[in-house]
């Protein structure tokens, strides 16, 4: 079959789905305009934007599913089903950018987890490059002071122990409302725009993010996980803290954290001086102080 076949098959089976879920295009996000501005290589040169979807990771995996081109985005207005971590809701209404990328690394499963950190590095990098001071808590969570700005999803499908395809979801709370989400999670939020006290330009926010994942995934591809956890490390905002560590079945670590190692894993110095590996994607921090 050639590729042109191929291509037409598998955007039948795109409009297909998209018509079956019933979603808008998204007249108001410019895709042509962030693409011709964009200075990079394959991230980002395919964009599906949306009005309203329940997640764009949903949408993004099944688009990585039928083979779409390495980087594609999908991007919408607001998601009714935002997706955080285990289950968790990420609230995504309008004036936030919720965008999801999908790649396909050769790399093996083991290590899909260490995009999560590349991830928040790219992320960090395009908002601080506004003039605030972001910073990375491990393992997915950016921050300004002790608000969340950030938090980023990443799901991967594999096949026979090889790796079919990542997609990161990323969201950002740019020029949103605190008072269109919830009680609960506006007391730990902030946007870019209560920050810098005025309205973001999302376009020059969305390439500079675009822009930096794909520098730190070029590392990834090439398994120079150093390069990224140098980077993670120096925007860490977790190292040298004092913190407290949830585990699955409710186990809670206090300790000191020494460092990251090169799975991503957190190096703890518990209170009785032993050192600890723990291991992201089944911990998270509730609490942590610096000191
Ligand atoms: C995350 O989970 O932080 C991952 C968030 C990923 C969102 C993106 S948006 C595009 C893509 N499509 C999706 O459906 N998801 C991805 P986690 O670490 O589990 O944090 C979830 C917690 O963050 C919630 O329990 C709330 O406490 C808090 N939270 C929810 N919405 C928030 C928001 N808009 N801003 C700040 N914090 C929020």
């Amino acid at each position: 079959m050639s590729t042109g076949e191929s291509v037409s098959i598998n955007e039948k089976k795109i409009d297909g789905y998209i018509k079956k879920l019933g979603i808008e295009k998204a007249v108001n996000i410019n895709v042509s305009k962030i693409r011709g501005e964009l200075k990079t290589k394959y991230i980002g040169h395919k964009i599906y934007a949306f009005q309203e979807v329940d997640s764009t990771n949903i949408i993004a995996k099944f688009l990585a599913g039928v083979g779409v081109e390495e980087g594609t985005i999908v991007i919408a207005r607001s998601q009714i089903k935002g997706k955080g971590r285990r289950g968790k809701k990420w609230e995504s209404p309008l004036g936030g950018i919720w965008l999801s990328i999908i790649v396909h690394p050769e790399i093996s499963p083991q290590q899909a987890s260490l995009i999560t950190l590349g991830a928040g590095v790219a992320v960090t990098k395009a908002i601080r490059k506004l003039g605030v001071d972001a910073r990375i808590k491990w393992p997915n969570d950016i921050l300004i002071g002790d608000k969340k700005i950030s938090g980023i999803l990443t799901e991967a499908n594999s096949k026979f122990h090889t790796l079919d395809y990542i997609v990161v979801g990323i969201g950002i709370d740019s020029n949103l409302d605190l008072n269109s989400i919830s009680k609960k999670t506006k007391i730990r939020a902030t946007t870019l725009k209560d920050e810098l006290k005025r309205n973001i330009d999302e376009r020059i926010l969305i390439k500079n993010l675009l822009e930096e994942f794909e520098n730190i995934y070029e590392h990834f591809k090439n398994e120079d996980f150093e390069e990224i956890l140098y980077e993670w490390r120096s925007l860490s905002q977790t190292i040298g803290s004092y913190v407290v560590i949830e585990q699955p079945f409710g186990k809670i670590l206090k300790g000191y954290v020494v460092g990251i190692n090169n799975q991503g894993s957190l190096i703890l110095e518990l209170d009785n001086g032993e050192l600890k590996k723990v291991i992201s994607g089944e911990s998270h921090i509730t609490e942590i102080s610096k000191i």
